[in-house]
């Protein structure tokens, strides 16, 4: 148990303190390489609060210390890449189901339109599909708010058009995951209907209700609490007020997610993507959120529920009860887990999640989405390589974007002139690190942000509301600049396949309008394009199938220090593959010369002599001395 006499040093040794302490430094963008430092190492936590002249405070402390003191359990030791499986070598493609392709001309997108499709995703070359939430909902937040989990939302299509896909993807020998939603529900979902008209009915307990709210915030602004007058109390809702947290706790509740997670599998479900799946379980009693920590990280009361009490138990019974006895892979959607904290959710002996999703590359040190800046590559050098050595079990997911996030080409550098060499620079990378590639609609035409210029071309329930409350806090202007900047509509918008009207995607208008960016980046132009970013997307994909070595070989990182350069090795008994980049603008004198290696794709036409070009990315095979 630790206490206030502890060390620094005793937080950085524990594995959720590394992972808080390591949150905390990117959120004020200090270098995590300072925590290493003896002296630091060596301060009381009880003298913190003097040493930083209260800007962490007694409680901070005290918070932190119930968090550490709830997680006995230490990552076990033991790397490599583990056992083999089909969602390590598969590719995975996530598909925004309402901005991909639109079959029925209603201006949205749906099941028959992934379904004209298949041709294009099969000779991309991935293995498997991701589809953001199809179910039955409102749409208060495009989905993420189900009112029936058996149910197909109708603008989508029906459950006859689901099994279609399903049964034309398997024959394809492609998989399909589906996003798991059950952190929250509608408030339309008929549990809820039924606890708020009956608080002494069996689902009266399915949600948070309380006499009194606490002081927790929604991640989309204002008070994470509602009031239900029916019940003359209030509920409690992380996301929007239509989007209600389920209460774990609850035994019968957990019986009946399984079932329905059974249902799925059932109809041929290979595994699911899960929201928030790190939330689900809340520290009892709700006690308010630390303000201190609020004031650093922004948000408040996120300490008593993104790694709550019963999360592991919880997981374990989701994995025994309905992912097991169907061999369904899951890969959870965790904002917050590090890299520690990742180890216990993930390492397979561990039985609980296949994989997560770290989110700490998006942005750099001290920056939120929203800010106006350029990422600097070598942050995500920084961050991936203790992943990529270190992974204690970890089978890391590799992304950039996704349809929370603005498009990462954008956010790296948007001068047009490097799009395309940036572009292939991303691809490379991210099909040759180890771990499985996710790679979001549109990511691989090399899709940029829109040039969205006012508030009346949003859709986003998180940009609308996020809106509202920080134009009162930080002025019409900032919020306004803020929200177009990092709205998640950067990604939404729908794919583009051609340059015609609505670009190939409807025959109406569609739901959320784009710029004309389309009429040169879009998939048939591309696909007749040998040098496109679709056409170097394709031809990797198939380099990571012909080349194993890429998905299970060793990885060795090389002049780790020296910044814009990342050069590393994938190495197996049977090959040797070289990854040699230029993660800036400018050029950098090289390291390592191309004899004995031949390039088996690369961004520039030509070789590289002594230095690489902006952004340069050869992707060489090293060339065996033939053995005696
Ligand atoms: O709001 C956040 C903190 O900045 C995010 O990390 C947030 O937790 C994350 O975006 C959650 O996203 C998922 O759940 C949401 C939904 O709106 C998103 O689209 C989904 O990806 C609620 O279901």
């Amino acid at each position: 148990m630790l206490n206030q006499n502890h060390t620094v040093g005793d937080v950085m040794d524990h594995p959720l303190g590394q992972d808080i302490l390591h949150k905390l430094l990117l959120q004020i963008g200090i270098s995590r390489r300072f925590l290493g430092h003896p002296l630091i190492r060596r301060i009381r936590l009880s003298h913190l609060p003097r040493l930083t002249g209260g800007k962490v405070d007694e409680s901070f402390v005290a918070t932190v210390l119930e968090l550490l003191n709830s997680e006995p359990d230490v990552p076990g030791i033991g790397s490599g890449p583990g056992r083999a499986a089909w969602w390590k070598e598969a590719v995975f493609y996530q598909i925004y189901p309402k901005s991909f392709m639109d079959s029925d001309g209603d201006g949205v997108g749906d099941l028959g339109g992934i379904l004209t499709k298949l041709d294009y995703l099969q000779n991309l070359g991935v293995g498997a599909l991701w589809l953001t939430p199809i179910y039955d909902s409102p749409e208060a937040d495009n989905g993420y708010d189900i009112r029936d989990y058996q149910a197909i939302l109708s603008t989508y299509g029906t459950m006859a058009d689901f099994d279609a896909l399903i049964q034309e993807l398997h024959r394809r020998g492609m998989r399909l995951i589906m996003d798991l939603v059950v952190n929250h529900t509608s408030d339309e979902h008929r549990w809820f209907q039924e606890a708020m008209g009956d608080p002494s009915s069996p689902k009266g307990d399915y949600y948070f209700f309380r006499d009194d709210p606490n002081n927790w915030v929604s991640f989309f602004g204002g008070s994470a609490w509602k009031r239900i007058p029916q019940r003359d109390q209030w509920v409690l809702h992380l996301f929007s007020e239509r989007q209600m947290d389920l209460n774990w706790d609850n035994p019968a509740l957990r019986e009946e997610i399984f079932r329905m997670v059974r249902s799925w599998l059932d109809r041929g479900v290979d595994g699911f993507r899960l929201d928030v799946i790190n939330y689900i379980s809340k520290r009892p009693g709700l006690p308010p959120g630390n303000e201190c920590l609020a004031r650093i990280s922004g948000f408040r009361g996120f300490e008593h529920y993104f790694y709550g009490p019963n999360l592991h138990r919880y997981l374990r019974e989701l994995r025994r009860q309905a992912l097991d006895p169907y061999e369904a892979f899951s890969v959870g959607e965790t904002p917050g887990i590090g890299r520690q904290t990742a180890k216990l959710l993930t390492a397979p002996p561990r039985r609980e999640l296949d994989m997560i999703f770290n989110f700490d590359h998006l942005e750099n040190p001290g920056k939120v989405r929203g800010d106006d800046y350029r990422y600097d590559l070598n942050y995500y050098k920084e961050y991936i390589i203790p992943w990529m050595e270190d992974p204690g079990g970890v089978w890391m997911s590799l992304f950039y974007e996704n349809h929370d996030n603005p498009r990462m080409i954008s956010k790296v550098n948007p001068e047009p002139q490097v799009r395309k060499v940036l572009a292939k620079l991303l691809a490379l990378l991210q099909m040759t690190l180890r771990g499985t590639p996710f790679v979001f609609q549109g990511q691989e035409l090399g899709r940029v942000n829109q040039n969205f210029t006012s508030m009346d071309q949003l859709r986003d329930v998180e940009s609308l509301n996020l809106y509202q409350t920080w134009r009162k806090t930080m002025g019409e202007e900032t919020a306004r600049r803020k929200i177009l900047t990092g709205t998640r509509d950067h990604a939404r918008v729908p794919m583009a396949w051609n340059s015609d009207r609505q670009a190939g995607f409807s025959e109406a208008e569609p739901w959320i309008a784009q710029d004309q960016d389309y009429l040169t980046w879009n998939a048939a132009a591309e696909s007749a394009d040998p040098n496109s970013v679709l056409n170097f997307y394709r031809r990797l994909i198939r380099l990571r199938r012909s080349h194993p070595v890429l998905v299970y070989g060793e990885i060795r990182i090389r002049f780790k220090k020296t910044r814009n350069l990342f050069l590393y090795h994938r190495v197996s008994p049977e090959e040797t593959l070289i990854v040699e980049c230029n993660l800036s603008s400018r050029r950098i004198r090289r390291r390592i010369s191309s004899r004995s290696r031949h390039r088996l794709i690369s961004n520039y036409p030509d070789l590289p002599q002594g230095w690489l070009r902006p952004y340069e990315a050869i992707l060489w095979k090293q060339e065996t001395k033939r053995k005696q």
